[in-house]
């Protein structure tokens, strides 16, 4: 469960958070099939919880497996997937299957099924309360029977180990599989037990070839197990069974963009022992998340996030630009209150990005068409399978590197960068991707000459906008 199954030399998903689906559709036929984007996380597709004010947590309050929430109901679902499919864009979903919803009354749902949380009865899948743990908090991480048997923050726990519990989880699954999806976000991995979820991925079906995947391909599965060290769960534990997401990936490059940690220590950052890292094949990276970007989950002060722009995109192109991982990109809403849901009608009805002139205009933050975001992605496409060579430092906060004889990177989080570098690349003229693109033959950001022995001459100022210079040979002169 470690392939994405992307199409052809595509390399990176993006999180298109609290998206309706018939807007993602769109997004993938104008601008993420075109840009070369592999594939879309979207929110949790089943009913949810309704919660006053419609915070964006609502969808990790399971009322039920039916397809219906305020991103769509299953029809659009299946509308998006093969639209997007038939534009090699792949689509994930966030499945929630560790606990229903927390106490509420009434509780509604957005299909307007109704539940009785506090007597664990949920009758929209059905649910009963012999399917859940009995009901405890909590509060010691240390204890790891704890926290995959009790509580995270009241929600209802359910109890993996009976079959009714994997039946309806695997029924739920199989049935997102049949509407095209390429795999799953396992939220919550880490409260339940490995075996436990073992056993259900092995009776999730193949991929179908119908919907364009290749025989006997696997789903891709992520798990969210949130493990910075010394805890009493560890992401180790389920590397085996599937992938995992590396949350210790986004605080490491936090506090290097953020100029709190030397740059040059990220000489080794493919030695997976060196920094506790879980093998690259196996992992998901990201900078931000959309919990820990609103101070949810772990990572808090280190997490760079679209608020701050210019060691963001350059903590998001060093992403791109590294081969460790299989990297998602995030794309956001604006928001000052951290429960704020995205943009909605009085009616709770969500409002589409309205995009002018490439960007999102009407408080959606579309990180994923920042021209510095979509040419990494592009980067990260072309230079796929090359080695990290070429490696530079100044021993400080100025690095750089390429990705064999087809890209080039350096960053700069110090000082003025002007050095003289080894590029890897064939001589020529480039320009850089960052600061522009090559536009009927010119380049409209900076240029770059390297000469016969591959050496250039670098230069990022720190005064500039852009902390990061990149080239690549599809955009030489
Ligand atoms: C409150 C109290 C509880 C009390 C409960 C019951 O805090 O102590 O027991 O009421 O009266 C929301 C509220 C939370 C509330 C809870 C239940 O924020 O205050 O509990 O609902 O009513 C998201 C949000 C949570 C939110 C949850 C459900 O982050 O704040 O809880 O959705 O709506 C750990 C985990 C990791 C998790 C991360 C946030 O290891 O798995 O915390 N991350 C994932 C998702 C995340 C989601 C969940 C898990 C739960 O990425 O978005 O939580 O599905 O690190």
């Amino acid at each position: 469960h470690n392939d994405p199954h992307y199409v052809g030399d595509r390399t990176t998903m993006v999180h298109l958070f609290e998206w309706k689906f018939n807007d993602i559709a769109k997004e993938c036929e104008d601008f993420l099939g075109p840009m070369g984007y592999g594939g879309v996380q979207v929110s949790p597709i089943n009913e949810n919880l309704v919660i006053e004010n419609r915070p964006w947590y609502e969808r990790y309050q399971p009322l039920s497996y039916k397809i219906i929430s305020r991103s769509g109901n299953e029809a659009e679902f299946k509308d998006m997937v093969k639209r997007c499919n038939k534009v090699g864009v792949r689509i994930y979903v966030d499945a929630v299957i560790n606990h229903m919803s927390g106490n509420a009354q009434p509780a509604y749902g957005t299909g307007g099924t109704t539940a009785k949380p506090d007597e664990l009865s949920y009758p929209g899948v059905p649910y009963t309360s012999k399917d859940f743990n009995p009901p405890c908090d909590i509060q010691n991480y240390n204890n790891a029977t704890e926290v995959r048997d009790c509580e995270l923050s009241g929600l209802h726990d359910l109890n993996q180990t009976k079959t009714n519990v994997r039946d309806k989880i695997i029924k739920y699954f199989n049935k997102v599989i049949d509407l095209g999806a390429a795999g799953f976000r396992i939220d919550a991995a880490k409260h339940m037990w490995p075996q436990d979820l073992k056993a259900i991925y092995k009776k999730i079906k193949n991929l179908s070839p119908k919907n364009g995947y290749p025989k006997n391909a696997q789903c891709y599965i992520y798990q969210e197990v949130i493990d910075l060290g010394g805890e009493g769960v560890s992401k180790f534990e389920y590397n085996d069974i599937a992938s995992v997401i590396e949350f210790q990936y986004g605080i490491v490059l936090g506090n290097m963009f953020r100029g709190k940690d030397n740059l040059a220590r990220l000489q080794n950052f493919d030695d997976e022992n060196a920094w506790r890292l879980i093998p690259s094949k196996d992992a998901l990276v990201m900078v931000d998340n959309h919990d820990n970007q609103r101070g949810h989950g772990a990572g808090g002060a280190s997490i760079l996030t679209h608020k701050d722009p210019k060691p963001y995109k350059m903590a998001v192109a060093f992403m791109l630009a590294h081969p460790y991982g299989h990297a998602r990109v995030m794309s956001s809403f604006a928001f000052s209150d951290p429960s704020q849901g995205p943009p909605a009608n009085s009616d709770g009805s969500i409002i589409s990005p309205e995009i002018v002139n490439g960007e999102c205009v009407n408080g959606w933050v579309c990180e994923h068409r920042w021209p510095q975001i979509q040419q990494m992605v592009k980067f990260r496409n072309l230079v796929n399978g090359e080695k990290l060579e070429n490696w530079w430092s100044n021993g400080k906060n100025q690095i750089a590197f390429s990705r064999g004889g087809k890209g080039f990177v350096a960053f700069n989080v110090e000082g003025d960068l002007r050095e003289k570098l080894q590029t890897g690349l064939p001589a020529g003229t480039y320009c850089d991707v960052i600061t522009g693109d090559v536009v009927d033959g010119k380049c409209s950001g900076k240029s770059v000459q390297v000469v016969d022995d591959g050496t250039a001459t670098v230069e990022i100022l720190s005064s500039e906008s852009e902390g990061v210079l990149a080239l690549h040979n599809q955009a030489k002169l």
